[in-house]
């Protein structure tokens, strides 16, 4: 079994779509190991894109992570990592396939729904950033 780190993000909850998204986590035979909403503060926002720090859109991005809540889950399946990403589908909700939620739920490549862990070393930070141990119990 594989861990991932996802976010429902400010647009989607905001919107009312996390119970859909919910909805689909379950039935992809996601576990939900860790769940919580939290509104990040801007400095969080840009300590979790860290490698995103030299990219044009990091202002734009840490700005609209840190707009309004979001939930953070950790998510537990075969191969949940890839999984995850694929379900999430294309960065730009314009070139994501039918059925994937970032074209059913995204509305730019900045506000585009959910986020997820693109390989083990990358969720290796993700999940301890926002989860403690004994959340995941
Ligand atoms: P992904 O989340 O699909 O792994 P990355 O790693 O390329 O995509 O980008 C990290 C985050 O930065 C994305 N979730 C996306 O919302 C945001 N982002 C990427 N490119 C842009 C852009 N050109 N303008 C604004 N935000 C962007």
């Amino acid at each position: 079994m594989q861990q991932t780190f996802a976010i429902i993000k400010p647009d989607a909850f905001a919107a009312g779509n996390a119970g859909k998204i919910m909805a689909r986590i379950y039935a992809e035979g996601f576990k939900v190991v860790g769940i919580k909403k939290l509104y990040m503060s801007k400095v969080e926002a840009e300590g979790f894109y860290y490698v995103h720090r030299e990219r044009p859109f990091f202002g734009e991005l840490t700005d609209f992570m840190s707009s309004a809540p979001c939930i953070v889950m950790v998510l537990e399946a075969e191969g949940a990592i890839k999984k995850w990403r694929d379900l999430m589908g294309a960065t730009n909700p314009s070139e994501a396939e039918q059925g994937t939620l970032r074209k059913e739920f995204g509305s730019s490549i900045g506000e585009n729904a959910t986020h997820g862990s693109d390989a083990p070393e990358t969720a290796a930070f993700e999940i301890p950033y926002f989860f403690s141990g004994l959340e995941l119990l």
